[in-house]
């Protein structure tokens, strides 16, 4: 690869203040020294003369002030220079493109570089200097920077000048044969600036870094671009094969990937920030044989930046086609690499012609950032006249014929991965044999018909249902499980659920289901017993009488807000609702989109831990809560077949781990356990105080893969209904045997009265509910001492429960059983300190 670095040493040159100035204040406190103002009595014997005098004096001395402020203010403020970089391209018509102008060193390229230079000097007075970084085809690109040294007071109107592309076009006709010139970003000025300038190679890939990967980080403060192109007839595929920047924030790092050599919004093909777990697909394509990829950064932050690689492809002739046959797939070009930009498409789909037609999308991807799926006015696929866009689970559209047309565009900018679908062509007398159809075509297990959830998207699988003597008939004729009545979440969606048991008018209804006078919600006293009618008072956080509801600070303060933890507010007045929270986030911006799978992601939670016996193998999982200390099960750690599994030599635990056969991966870290303490009231008949905590025999290093869970305060509030997360390594069926993957599952929290009836009275207050009541989800065997997280306020997870036990795994009406971390937060405390 041919490279070049611009390191341009810019530094804003402010005026120095007049030394004059300063002498000037040195002789007004001289003068002072004439008046002896100080003694009053002096100045009455000497009479009015001596007040004239005086009142001269401090006439003087506010005129003088005066003078002063207004320079100071003109040389300081009003005429302090501003240094601006705009960027843009201006089109040469009449004017033939060279090879000779892809090599910026080559005579051609300096000799059309100064023409254009010297059109784009006329621009102004503040004018310092352009830099023509490129030419392109069509006829002639000429993209530059123009750098401008303005007074403060006219950087508006230079804002406005270049935005205003027509004055420019007027100024640049006089010399140029027949420009037309375009201004389309303005850049902040930025003290770093980098640039590289690389062509593809036949049939080979090209590598290029941030400045300084990865063994620093990139630079702050810094602009860099890479001009990618490849021959001409060809495209470019380019791919980040790891990128770690500052997490995205509105004005964080970020690196903006263009489908020209033009940093302008109309072409911005994605915009990165943060850090993508290392399944994210992050390989994008251009229409043409350039593409360019900048690099911005703000003053601070030390993050390693990103690896990439590029190669050229043919361009592709045509997309879609004429699909024929009784089933078949077909996907976005480049599936599952992000679709190019400007690209129409079109399938034309047959099956046999007594069967009819349905197109099933598996994956679907087709979003672009601020365009509501209502409109689809940007990237869309079309079928009859409904347009489809956005991020979209599996879905289904039926034609009544035997074809159907399906249409794809994408516009110039912003792309995603696409979609992958597949054609089937059925009988429409029975469009889903030995299955349940879908007023959307959709075909689904005939269990899913009437168990309470929207298997199709549309209900229709919930519509007209008889319900059993275990559901409720909701008012819109629905039937939800029983169980789910009055569990404070609307289930039926017209809330008819929760009408039943809702308190009278005045009064509130406490999370235990207790009713209690309007009036005493928010006064400091506990009405409903839970402190449920104290939790959520909204206003100014005040200090109420501490009692075992309200949260306590370090000053031994209390506030009544519920959950003041790690909530990115400060509630108590010494901010120790804050401390500590380093915790309950993962590194990685975006996850992989593989929806309907159970298949974790590297790192998407970095607080699991695998815990494995010497020639055994995985046995128990656990949660990492600080750099030394885990939580788990105090079960896990019970004498058992002659084996003392207390023995903190026996374990190892594994951190960063997700596939148990790639153990040696390089984000895995391994630790032995130091101690082993279960909680002294464990009772292994029960397994009431199911808890451990170990000490790691030496600390982790926190990475993207290896990351602490929040420890909730003990009165942490997760209210019933809450969707929560369990991950392990465990059994996938009853009996069965765990998986290599680590899995993850979503299930709810269920009313705790409820449970115990369900479980018939085997709950203690150390013990929660957490599953799905028709079945089919729930933790297993080998999940157990694993993590229940839950996502709480500014996107942090808190470890609600640890897997603990249950009838069996995954039946119906038969939860999953966690301990209780907020019942047992006091002990984790006592032991670890944390
Ligand atoms: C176990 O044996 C186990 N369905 C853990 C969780 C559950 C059942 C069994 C919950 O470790």
């Amino acid at each position: 690869p041919s490279g070049f670095v611009l390191p341009w040493g810019f530094g804003v040159n402010l005026p120095p203040i007049p030394s004059l100035l300063c002498q000037d204040m040195n002789n007004l406190e001289e003068g002072v020294e004439f008046l002896p103002a100080m003694n009053s009595k002096k100045m009455e014997k000497r009479g009015p003369k001596r007040r004239v005098v005086v009142a001269v004096v401090i006439l003087v001395f506010l005129l003088v002030s005066l003078v002063v402020g207004l320079l100071v203010w003109h040389f300081k403020y009003r005429n302090a220079a501003v240094r601006k970089v705009f960027n843009g391209h201006l089109r040469v018509l009449n004017w033939d493109f060279l090879d000779a102008y892809e090599n910026s060193s080559s005579p051609e390229f300096i000799m059309l570089a100064k023409k254009v230079k010297s059109t784009v000097r006329d621009i102004g007075p503040y004018h310092k200097e352009t830099m023509i970084t490129a030419f392109s085809e069509g006829s002639v690109i000429a993209y530059y920077w123009s750098e401008f040294l303005v007074p403060k007071y006219r950087e508006e109107s230079l804002d406005q000048a270049m935005a205003n592309k027509q004055s420019l076009v007027q100024k640049l006709n006089t010399r140029l044969r027949n420009p037309v010139l375009k201004v389309e970003s303005v850049v902040a000025f930025r003290e770093y600036i980098c640039m590289f300038a690389l062509h593809a190679k036949e049939g080979e890939i090209t590598t290029f870094t941030t400045p300084g990967f990865p063994n620093s980080p990139y630079p702050n403060n810094a602009l860099c671009y890479w001009t990618l192109r490849a021959d001409a007839n060809s495209i470019i595929s380019l791919t980040f094969k790891t990128l770690e920047l500052e997490p995205c924030t509105d004005d964080s790092d970020y690196v903006k990937v263009y489908n020209s050599l033009s940093p302008v919004e109309p072409q911005a093909l994605v915009r990165l920030c943060g850090n993508y777990a290392p399944s994210y697909n992050l390989t994008f394509l251009s229409s043409q044989n350039v593409m360019l990829v900048t690099l911005v950064t703000n003053k601070e932050g030390r993050f390693p930046g990103f690896k990439a690689e590029f190669f050229q492809l043919p361009k592709m002739k045509v997309c879609g086609g004429v699909l024929k046959g009784e089933r078949g797939t077909f996907t976005t070009p480049y599936y599952p690499a992000h679709y190019p930009p400007a690209m129409d498409c079109v399938w034309n789909i047959e099956v046999p012609s007594r069967k009819n037609v349905k197109v099933r999308f598996n994956m679907f991807f087709v979003l672009e950032p601020g365009i509501p799926v209502s409109s689809c006015t940007k990237d869309y696929v079309q079928i009859n006249s409904t347009r489809y866009c956005g991020e979209r689970s599996q879905f289904v559209v039926a034609s009544t014929t035997n074809k159907i047309e399906v249409r794809f565009h994408s516009d110039q900018s912003y792309t995603d991965t696409g979609f992958s679908a597949e054609y089937l062509s059925y009988d429409s007398s029975d469009p889903c044999p030995g299955q349940f159809t879908c007023n959307t075509g959709r075909c689904i297990d005939r269990s899913m018909r009437c168990d309470g959830w929207l298997d199709c998207v549309d209900g229709s699988d919930e519509r007209s249902c008889t319900c059993t003597d275990q559901q409720f008939k909701c008012q819109n004729g629905w039937c939800k499980p029983k169980f789910w009545v009055c569990d404070n979440v609307n289930d039926c969606g017209d809330n008819s659920d929760e009408l039943q048991c809702s308190c009278a008018t005045d009064s509130f209804k406490c999370d235990n289901g207790k009713c209690v006078p309007s009036a005493r919600k928010c006064d400091g006293k506990d009405d409903c017993g839970d402190g449920s009618d104290e939790g959520s008072c909204t206003g100014l956080q005040t200090t109420v009488s501490c009692k075992e509801y309200t949260y306590k600070c370090r000053s031994g303060h209390c506030v009544s807000k519920q959950n003041p933890e790690c909530d990115g507010e400060q509630d108590c007045e010494d901010n120790s609702d804050e401390d500590n929270c380093n915790c309950g986030i993962r590194s990685y911006t975006k996850m992989s989109r593989i929806v309907g799978g159970q298949n974790s992601d590297g790192g998407e939670w970095p607080w699991q831990v695998s815990l494995h016996v010497k020639s055994q193998g995985h046995i128990c999982g656990a949660s990492l809560v600080s750099e030394s200390w885990l939580v788990s099960a105090a079960h896990c750690f019970q004498q058992m077949q002659g084996t003392s599994y207390s023995d903190a030599s026996l374990w190892t635990a594994y951190l960063g781990l997700t596939d148990q056969s790639d153990r040696s991966n390089a984000n895995v870290q391994t630790r032995k356990i130091k101690r082993i303490i279960s909680h002294p009231y464990f009772n292994d008949y029960t397994y009431d105080y199911d808890i451990a905590v170990m000490e790691l025999q030496s600390p982790v290093t926190f990475s993207s893969f290896v990351q602490p869970i929040c420890l909730p305060d003990a009165t942490h509030v997760f209210p019933v209904g809450k969707d929560l997360w369990v991950t392990g390594w465990g059994a996938t069926t009853e009996g069965g045997s765990g998986s290599s993957i680590l899995q993850k599952a979503e299930i709810r929290l269920i009313n705790q009265t409820v449970c115990n009836q369900l479980l018939t009275d085997q709950l203690t207050p150390r013990m929660m509910c957490v599953g799905i009541l028709t079945g089919g989800v729930d933790a297993c065997q080998g999940d157990s001492g694993g993590p229940l997280v839950s996502v709480e306020a500014s996107s942090r997870m808190f470890l609600a429960g640890v897997v603990s036990w249950g009838e069996g795994c995954a039946q119906r009406n038969k939860p999953g059983v966690y301990s209780r971390v907020t019942s047992l937060r006091d002990w984790i405390q006592q032991q670890t300190g944390l």
